[in-house]
């Protein structure tokens, strides 16, 4: 007898392209089908065949309190009383506007959009309007949403379907898309001579985390803001992913660095869609209807989406989540580098704060081509062997794991447990 997953799966692929919402969703590759969730709390999620799995996506980073987080659920409750959506401006706008301004000080002002994607969409529109220039400049492996111009070399589901470069996206966009190496400076320095006076932004994840998770060399991104300072193009961190979780500033408070904007996204949804982009005031106030950028949205602050997230980012300041997630990720980074080395398992382990990956390489990983010398079937066996046991891992060697202030000491020995199994088996 089929589980209810296999046959809602089944059901799905009639009317779902694919049989699901987002492609990264679908398992594919890993040799099995996806399953269907019926609820979640605190680190635990349950599959519709009532199997209970100790949860290391949470989302792909808003669950970062955890599932169904009371002080969240609460709030969205209360909100949901006083009216789900008005298109109006709302006191919790501006709420959400003046702490993410406060908590990022590299933001003087900031506008709400509905996903991670509108903002690093708005945020290319918005540095082509401030610069009057045309090309950008993004890295190999590194995912910003499902933008024309930034599918391009790109990761997350791009690159687990084997297909970075997207169908669809014109040439003529593609090619004002100038795509490096990642931790290649040199080739940074190459494309703005050979690009005078034409590049309008440089945009990266501070910490690439769509291609497996790996890390800025010492000084690159120091060195991208001279760069872009020198030559006149705005700096653009992405921290959809890293924002409000590797800490409260995010990546550029961890690394010291300002830059011109900055998307943003999950965790500050507390689940609900929200993103946000924000930066200096004289770049944000070229939007409309003070400038001459147009960029709007009907659900934009809506009411819900700022209660969850204000709940979510209040919540996790009261508790100084960030410390308990460190204390979490350093938990796991030990018992699992325990394991690799009684199994002597060539495998790299990388991890910051609450965010990790295992790579199935023997070779260090600095950027997209030594991500890919990953093993993908050692990857899908490892993924399903977890799965059977109770722990669900990000489904794509090209996607990073989560840890969240809900994850308990025994879950966390219980996880390692079953990697242990996983490993000795895959
Ligand atoms: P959304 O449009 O999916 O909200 O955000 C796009 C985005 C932008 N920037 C970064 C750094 C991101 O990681 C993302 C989205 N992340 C993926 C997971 N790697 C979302 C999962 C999915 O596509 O279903």
């Amino acid at each position: 007898m089929a589980s209810q997953s296999s046959q809602l799966f089944a059901q799905a692929q009639k009317r779902i392209p694919g049989g699901v919402n987002s492609p990264v969703r679908a398992f594919r590759g890993l040799g099995r089908d996806p399953f269907f969730v019926d609820r979640a709390e605190g680190a635990k999620i349950w599959d519709v065949d009532g199997n209970e799995y100790i949860d290391y996506v949470g989302s792909w980073g808003p669950a970062i309190l955890g599932h169904a987080p009371p002080v969240v659920v609460e709030a969205v409750r209360a909100a949901a009383s006083r009216g789900v959506s008005f298109g109006i401006p709302n006191p919790l706008e501006v709420e959400m506007a003046e702490l993410i301004c406060a908590w990022v000080p590299s933001i003087e002002k900031v506008r709400m959009v509905n996903s991670g994607t509108e903002a690093t969409m708005s945020c290319l529109r918005l540095a082509r309007g401030f610069t009057g220039r045309d090309k950008i400049i993004k890295f190999e492996g590194c995912y910003h949403g499902h933008v024309d111009s930034l599918l391009v070399q790109a990761g997350s589901g791009a690159l687990t379907h084997g297909r970075p470069d997207s169908a669809g996206v014109p040439a003529d966009f593609a090619a004002l898309t100038i795509s490096l190496p990642f931790n290649d400076i040199e080739a940074v320095r190459t494309a703005f001579s050979a690009n005078a006076n034409s590049i309008a932004a440089v945009i990266l994840e501070p910490i690439p985390a769509n291609a497996g998770l790996y890390f800025p060399r010492e000084n690159f991104l120091e060195s991208l803001r001279n760069e872009c300072t020198k030559h006149g193009a705005l700096l653009i961190f992405d921290e959809v992913m890293t924002g409000f979780r590797v800490a409260r500033g995010g990546a550029q408070e961890l690394f010291g660095i300002r830059p011109d904007l900055t998307a943003l996204g999950k965790v500050i949804g507390g689940g609900l869609p929200v993103g946000a982009f924000g930066g200096r005031a004289e770049i944000m106030d070229q939007l409309s209807p003070t400038g001459p950028v147009y960029q709007a949205g009907t659900l934009s602050g809506n009411p819900l989406a700022m209660a969850a997230g204000l709940a979510q980012l209040r919540e996790l300041d009261r508790i100084d989540g960030w410390k308990l997630l460190e204390n979490a990720g350093a938990h796991l980074e030990e018992l699992t580098r325990a394991a690799l080395n009684d199994l002597k398992l060539p495998c790299v382990f990388h991890r910051i704060g609450s965010m990790f990956c295992l790579f199935f390489t023997a070779d260090p990983v600095v950027d997209l081509a030594s991500a890919k010398r990953s093993d993908a079937a050692k990857f899908a066996r490892y993924f399903r062997a977890c799965l059977e046991r109770g722990v669900y891992f990000a489904p794509s060697q090209f996607e990073t794991g989560f840890l969240s202030t809900a994850h308990t000491t025994d879950e966390i020995k219980r996880t390692a447990a079953v990697m242990r199994e996983a490993l000795a088996l895959s």
